[in-house]
C-alpha cells in the first residue's frame, strides 16, 4: 500500500480529510495538481468514472468519491473500527458527517451572502449530534478508542466551521476537546502548520 497519489484541484475542499488522515498515519503521497482550465479540455475528466475529482491512486487501483477513499485509508490504516459493529458505527458517522459537508458546501458555492448567517444560527442543531455521541463514547474519539476516517472527516469539517464562525464551538465541550486533541497530535500539527496545507484555500470560490 502507497505512496499514494491524489490528482485534484488546489483547494482543500473534497481532499482535506484524506491528506490529514494520511499525515497522522505518517504516509506520504503524491499531488497532481490539476489547474481548471486544463480540466475544462475535458479528456481527464471523461476518464474520471463520475466525471470528477478527486482521483485517488494506490498503485494499480484507480478510486473516486472522497468518502470511498477515506474507506479504503480505514482498511488499509487500521482505522475501520475493531469489528464489524464498530465498522457499521464509523460508516454511519462517516454519512452523517457528509451531510453536514453537503449542507456546508450548498451554502459556500450557492448562497454564502445571503445564507451565511442563517447557516451558522441553525449550526448547534447538527452539531448537537455529533457532541452527544462524542460525549456518550467517552474516549475522545467517535467510535471506538481510537481515530477512525470518521474522526478525521468530522475533525476536517470542524476546522472548516471554525474558520465559518470561531465560536461555533464554544457550547459544545466534547467537540472542542476533539478538535484540540486531534491539532496536537504530532503528526497533524506539522501537517496543519506545513506549506503544503496553508497554500491551499478551503474552497474553490474564495468563500470561507
Ligand atoms: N461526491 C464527490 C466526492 O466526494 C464529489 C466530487 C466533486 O464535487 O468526491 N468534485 C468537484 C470538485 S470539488 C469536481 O470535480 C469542489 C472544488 C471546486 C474547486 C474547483 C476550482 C479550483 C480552482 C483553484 N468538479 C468539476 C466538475 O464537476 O467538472
Amino acid at each position: 500500500m502507497g505512496p499514494y497519489t491524489i490528482t485534484y484541484f488546489g483547494v482543500r475542499g473534497r481532499c482535506g480529510a484524506m491528506r490529514i488522515m494520511m499525515a497522522d498515519q505518517g504516509q506520504e503521497w503524491k499531488e497532481i495538481l490539476m489547474d481548471f482550465s486544463d480540466w475544462m479540455k475535458g479528456d481527464l475528466k471523461a476518464s474520471c468514472v463520475f466525471g470528477q475529482l478527486p482521483k485517488f491512486e494506490d498503485g494499480g487501483l484507480a478510486l473516486y468519491q472522497s468518502n470511498a477513499i477515506l474507506r479504503h485509508l480505514g482498511r488499509n490504516h487500521d482505522a475501520y473500527g475493531k469489528d464489524g459493529k464498530e465498522a457499521a458505527l464509523i460508516d454511519m458517522m462517516c454519512d452523517g458527517v457528509e451531510d453536514l459537508r453537503l449542507k456546508y458546501v450548498k451554502m459556500i458555492y450557492q448562497e454564502y451572502d445571503t445564507g451565511k448567517d442563517p447557516y451558522i444560527k441553525d449550526l448547534p442543531n447538527h452539531l448537537d449530534k455529533f457532541e452527544a455521541v462524542m460525549a456518550k463514547n467517552k474516549t475522545g474519539f467517535l467510535v471506538g478508542d481510537k481515530p477512525s476516517f470518521a474522526d478525521y472527516s468530522l475533525f476536517e469539517v470542524l476546522l472548516n466551521h471554525l474558520v465559518l464562525c470561531s465560536s461555533c464551538l464554544d457550547t459544545f465541550p466534547s467537540l472542542k476537546s476533539f478538535v484540540e486533541k486531534m491539532s496536537a497530535r504530532p503528526k497533524i500539527k506539522a501537517f496543519l502548520g506545513s506549506d503544503a496545507y496553508k497554500k491551499l484555500p478551503i474552497n474553490g470560490n474564495g468563500k470561507q
